[in-house]
């Protein structure tokens, strides 16, 4: 896992002040909720998001930002130039996955932060501020790994998710999000941004994030250009049998839920194999009840995922699955309930973002490429309300999701001073031609 030679003419030592700032903020980041073997264990509203988040406002207080937390927990750090002018956005997530890696959601959080810091001082020293105000942003449980589904906080906030439904989901102990975000007291009484009269306006949003995929580091480029999101299904099924005893059951009277969900997850990789590189599936959790050793499960529950660039294909992997489904409620005399869905189509994000990032990167020297997005984000959500730019920095061995996930101190830094130009860029009306892409 060497991390790649970094081919950007502008990077050419690290140790700039312009890094350091970066550099020695990420080093204080990434030890809350660390694990012993480099990655990070922060779930959503759990204790350790709640040291990351009073770090973080206390990061954006000591810069002069003022911090607000909205209805949802989307916590964000405002920076006003203008009374009542649009606000550009710029931020990810902070939650991480279970053992997750440390890189995932939290660099472009601080990238952000130090991009609008670094607009901020320009604009102090050279008297000239921009047309647009600045909001840094924490979005609320991307990850939906603890309450699902994921893309919760950047969800609520562009109206693809109510938020009552929202705050009353729980988690496997039956805890919900209110009361989880009330524990670690990161929950707001009002929305920060909003179309009510005297409410926050968005101009545009920008995300940077580890691109999770091996193509950046396969080419050897800095900065990836990402122009398009692949569709993801999401399913949660009950897969309902009887309990019978192990040992003396026949094998003939069982209805056993593990050997349905068993057939299901052996029939999701048939699938993937079936239609090729095209269509990712997986199932990723499953809950065995009563998961005793001595007992035929009488009910499983699992989340399946599906993800493809291609809508049809992603309808035909759909309908193969449910094929699929119906024999082994056969086989294993079992019943699956679909219990819920949660879907987001493949789109394409705004080409003037692109190729705004684009000039950015071919005026700093730094090398770019398109690449297409596998992982959802929460620019997913925000491009369907606003101009938005996302942009990778490369993942080593594109790893992700894992204690191993790593990015390079020079692709870090590369990343921060491409979102900076980008964001002042946008600040000044960059993206004000491009319309919102169309749900
Ligand atoms: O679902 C996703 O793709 C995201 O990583 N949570
Ligand atoms: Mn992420
Ligand atoms: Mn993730």
């Amino acid at each position: 896992m060497t991390p790649r030679a970094n081919t950007s003419k502008l990077r050419i030592t690290l140790n700039t002040t312009r890094d350091r700032e970066f550099l020695d903020s990420w080093a204080e980041l990434e030890v809350i909720g660390a694990t012993p073997a480099g990655g990070v264990e922060r779930q959503a509203a759990t204790a350790e998001d709640g040291q990351m988040r009073e770090w973080f406002s206390q990061w954006l207080r000591d810069r002069g930002f003022t911090v607000e937390v909205d209805r949802v927990g989307n916590l964000f750090g405002l920076l006003e130039f203008h009374d009542g002018a649009p606000y550009v956005l710029v931020g990810s997530h902070l939650d991480s996955q279970p053992r997750g890696g440390r890189f995932d959601g939290a660099y472009g959080v601080l990238a952000g932060a130090v991009a609008a810091d670094r607009v901020r001082r320009h604009a102090a020293e050279s008297g000239v501020t921009p047309r647009y105000n600045i909001a840094v942003v924490d979005w609320f449980n991307e990850e939906g790994s603890r309450f699902k589904p994921s893309l919760m906080g950047s969800a609520v906030f562009t109206g693809a998710a109510d938020l009552e439904d929202t705050l009353n989901i729980a988690d496997h102990d039956g805890v919900t999000v209110r009361e989880a975000l009330t524990a670690i007291g990161s929950i707001g009484d009002r929305d920060v941004f909003g179309a009510g009269e005297g409410s926050r306006r968005l101009a545009a949003y920008a995300e940077i994030h580890i691109e999770q995929g091996r193509e950046l580091e396969k080419d050897n480029v800095s900065i990836g250009l990402v122009d398009r999101t692949w569709a993801a299904n999401k399913y949660e099924l009950n897969v309902i049998g009887a309990q019978g005893h192990t040992g003396a059951t026949a094998i003939d009277d069982r209805q056993d839920a593990l050997l349905g969900a068993s057939l299901i997850v052996v029939a999701l990789r048939d699938i993937a194999d079936e239609f090729g590189d095209e269509l990712h599936t997986s199932c990723g959790q499953m809950t065995v009840l009563p998961n005793s050793p001595v007992v035929v499960p009488r009910e499983v529950h699992m989340h399946l995922d599906l993800r493809s660039d291609n809508d049809e294909l992603l309808a035909a992997a759909d309908a193969a699955l449910r094929k699929r489904i119906a024999e082994a409620e056969i086989r294993a005399k079992v019943k699956v309930e679909h219990r819920k869905a949660h879907v987001w189509p493949g789109h394409h994000y705004q080409p003037q973002g692109v190729e705004l990032a684009r000039t950015v990167a071919d005026d700093l020297g730094v090398s770019s490429m398109l690449v297409q997005t596998r992982a959802g984000h929460d620019s997913t959500n925000m491009k369907e309300i606003v101009p938005s730019v996302m942009l990778f920095v490369p993942s080593v061995d594109g790893i992700s999701h894992a204690e191993a996930e790593y990015t390079a101190d020079e692709d870090l830094c590369t990343g921060v001073d491409l979102l900076t130009e980008t964001l002042a860029r946008m600040l000044d009306g960059a993206l004000d031609s491009a319309a919102a892409e169309r749900a």
